[in-house]
């Protein structure tokens, strides 16, 4: 048996460079440490499904490791209850790391190297191997690139994590995806712009929609200024934020909008004014010293917008496959694997009233269980979604409970489902080509 692991508290370049290990070493089981740091827990919570094969060690039998595979740590100390392993005789260890000299791991092959990011060395390798990429895996492994290079500003970024960074880019790996899961820089400098900006903030209703427009003068040029506004309209719990930077030197505004719905595109919005964007974020530079005239101009286009948006009534799928709450278990065995689903929810009278999954099939021990009926085995704390909600809230409820499926229920009766993937296939889609 072989098998991968890395670091407690394992960061994005370590999860990333586990996964990696999957291509350039087929068949080896992969150990995620019980500890993973809160941005790759969100960023599995969705891609939950696409990333399913992983263990913890508690599933594994140290008797029957012959090659251990070490990536992004050199240190027994780091790896998560394996430790039995490391006085094993004859077992052969790979290790993958961009740190030099420190750890106490003594390899029989080792990739070594002082690089940003332990994924740039092994984004070499499936290089050189030719080895596809999906998008998906493209984007992780940017996101661990970024993360341990600082977005490849770190001193310690080298050429060869630009040129893996450019591969993946090259093999699709989608920004908007990563700067959503990857928290951004956040300093003492942005932190007085945003207070200013809740100080002189002001609120507004247009067509339906909570907006608010801060109005300051900056000097030169901020970093992050759009973290700044995505925290600002969070604060305020606004649709949309717009920042209007003034920089009197210049004689021109930079206006930065975030809006957490679909229905106010601010890509559109953005692009009308000479910048660009896309649906939750964009940005605009105006020859104008005057925030007003620029803030009279957004609500104008706002007004006006046009801009159809997406709902989770449009994602959903339809009609949905129920079980009636005293269907038994071996019933409910059988149409999972007739249909090829994951779970399916359990109604009565007509109203939702449970969901049963997979999962909740490891409950049962004996034969004599599967003949009980579902409601007994069903979870009955079921998160579900209206139909008009936006995709982007779909997703946070989903992260949120860590649920793969949201039945989409109006006045009790299910009108459909929305799952993981179809939140995942409309986001991806939002790339272009
Ligand atoms: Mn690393």
């Amino acid at each position: 048996m072989h098998i991968a692991t890395t670091h407690k508290g394992t960061d994005f370049d370590a999860f990333a460079s586990l996964m990696a290990v999957t291509l350039i070493y087929p068949e080896t089981v992969l150990i995620l440490p019980k500890t993973v740091n809160p941005n790759v827990k969100a960023f599995l919570s969705i891609h939950k499904d696409v990333f399913e094969d992983l263990y913890t060690s508690d599933d594994i039998d140290p008797a029957k490791v012959e090659r251990l595979i070490v990536v992004d740590t050199n240190n027994w100390s780091r790896l998560d209850r394996i430790n039995k392993l490391s006085s094993k005789k004859d077992l052969e260890i790979f290790l993958w790391d961009h740190h030099v000299n420190v750890g106490d791991i003594s390899a029989t092959w080792k990739c070594q190297e002082e690089k940003g990011a332990t994924i740039t060395l092994m984004v070499r390798e499936l290089k050189e191997k030719k080895v596809s990429l999906t998008p998906i895996l493209s984007t992780l492994f940017f996101s661990g690139l970024y993360e341990d290079t600082g977005n490849l500003t770190f001193p310690s970024t080298t050429h060869e994590d630009a040129y893996a960074a450019a591969y993946l880019l090259e093999n699709r790996a989608d920004l908007t995806v990563i700067n959503s899961f990857l928290r951004p820089a956040y300093g003492e400098k942005q932190k007085n712009i945003l207070f200013e900006m809740l100080q002189s903030g002001s609120r507004v209703t247009i067509n339906g929609f909570n907006i608010s427009f801060s109005k300051i003068e900056i000097d030169g040029h901020v970093e992050a200024l759009s973290v700044v506004v995505l925290m600002y309209r969070d604060i305020l719990n606004v649709d949309a934020a717009f920042g209007i930077f003034v920089d009197k030197v210049k004689d021109k505004c930079m206006v930065i909008g975030r809006s957490n719905i679909d229905a106010l595109n601010i890509g559109s919005i953005m692009r009308i004014m000479g910048g660009g964007g896309h649906p939750g974020a964009g940005s605009a530079v105006v020859k104008t010293s005057n925030p007003s005239a620029v803030e009279e101009w957004i609500k104008e286009l706002i007004e006006g917008n046009q801009q159809a948006s997406v709902k989770v009534s449009d994602l959903m799928s339809f009609p949905v496959l129920t079980v009636p709450s005293d269907t038994p278990m071996k019933k409910v065995a059988d149409i999972l694997r007739n249909k090829g689903c994951t779970g399916l929810p359990v109604v009565h009278d007509d109203k939702i009233i449970g969901v049963i999954s997979r999962r909740d099939f490891r409950k049962i021990r004996s034969e004599a269980k599967l003949q009980a009926p579902v409601k007994a085995f069903m979870s009955t704390d079921v998160k579900t979604i209206e139909p008009w909600r936006t995709p982007m809230q779909a997703v946070r409820i989903m992260v949120k409970h860590d649920i793969g499926r949201l039945p989409v229920v109006e006045d009790g009766k299910i009108l459909g489902i929305i799952t993981r993937s179809d939140t995942m296939a409309y986001f991806y889609d939002l790339l272009p080509g």
